[in-house]
């Protein structure tokens, strides 16, 4: 999963682009750059911060274009999933997303429906360390995840004033069929996003659930097709703010 990143000395950021399946890539550097996409190829490019900041993307080409800007782990970051249709234009794209400690990130350009296009990206990084918000916790990575038994439940919780944002955790299936995995609050609720992942693709949910299922906001519940020995990764997060919360993630395998 790891890509080359190309440092360009006289900036704190470097650019690099290539697609996912090719080594072949071509340095960006922090201006203006063209690049052709395909809706089954996205552009992906990375970057090295030295320091937290502010990394302002705009892009503009034909169709419906959208990007990511994830961590090298490739989980979206907060607000990092953009597609807003600037002036009522679906390839018209722009957002500053905080980059929250040094490291390495990528930045994926998408191309929703239509066969191929291409557009023009400019970007632009303003280091501010005081912007840091680190997150130390093994378990809020895909790298970290913390391995869960099926049928065996799991208590954890969320501390967002002390860093503990999200969890990751990571299930292997003991056989094929239908896994099902479920949130509960311990005490007092909140309002908690259960999502999960296959084969270390995090840059989208294969299901998502913020139902709220029974009346209660923590209440979740997924439900993935699995075969015997396949990963799956799992995120509890809060719907909104800073959430404060025990809970118990539960799981069931129907064969
Ligand atoms: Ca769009
Ligand atoms: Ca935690
Ligand atoms: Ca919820």
């Amino acid at each position: 999963m790891s890509l080359l990143s190309i440092r360009v000395a006289s900036v704190l950021v470097a650019l690099v682009v290539g697609s996912p399946t090719a080594f072949a890539q071509t340095a960006l550097p922090t201006g203006s750059q063209k690049a052709a996409i395909a809706s089954d190829k996205p552009a992906e490019y990375t970057f090295a911060a030295k320091t937290a900041g502010v990394l302002t993307i705009a892009i503009n080409g034909e169709g419906d274009l959208a990007f990511a800007v994830t961590d090298a782990d490739g989980q979206t970051l907060p607000d990092g999933s953009i597609d807003r249709d600037m002036n009522g234009n679906s390839g018209l794209e722009m957002a500053s997303v905080l980059i929250p400690e040094p490291g390495s990130y990528r930045v994926r350009v998408r191309l929703q429906g239509g066969s191929s296009s291409s557009f023009q990206i400019s970007t632009s990084w303003l280091s501010f360390p005081a912007l840091a918000r680190e997150n130390t916790d093994a378990d809020s990575k895909p790298s970290g995840a913390g391995r869960l038994e099926v049928a065996k439940p799991h208590e954890d919780s969320l501390a967002s004033d002390d860093g503990d944002a999200w969890d990751w955790f990571l299930f292997q299936a003991p056989e094929s069929g239908t896994l099902v995995i479920v949130t509960r609050a311990i005490g007092e609720t909140a309002d908690l996003v259960l999502e999960a992942f296959l084969d270390g693709k995090f840059g989208e949910s294969v299901e998502r659930s913020d139902q709220d299922l029974q009346g209660d906001s923590a209440n979740e519940s997924v439900t993935v097709s699995v075969t015997k020995g396949q990963m799956v990764h799992v995120k509890v997060s809060g719907a909104f703010g800073r959430p404060s919360v025990k809970y118990r993630i539960s799981s069931s395998l129907i064969p």
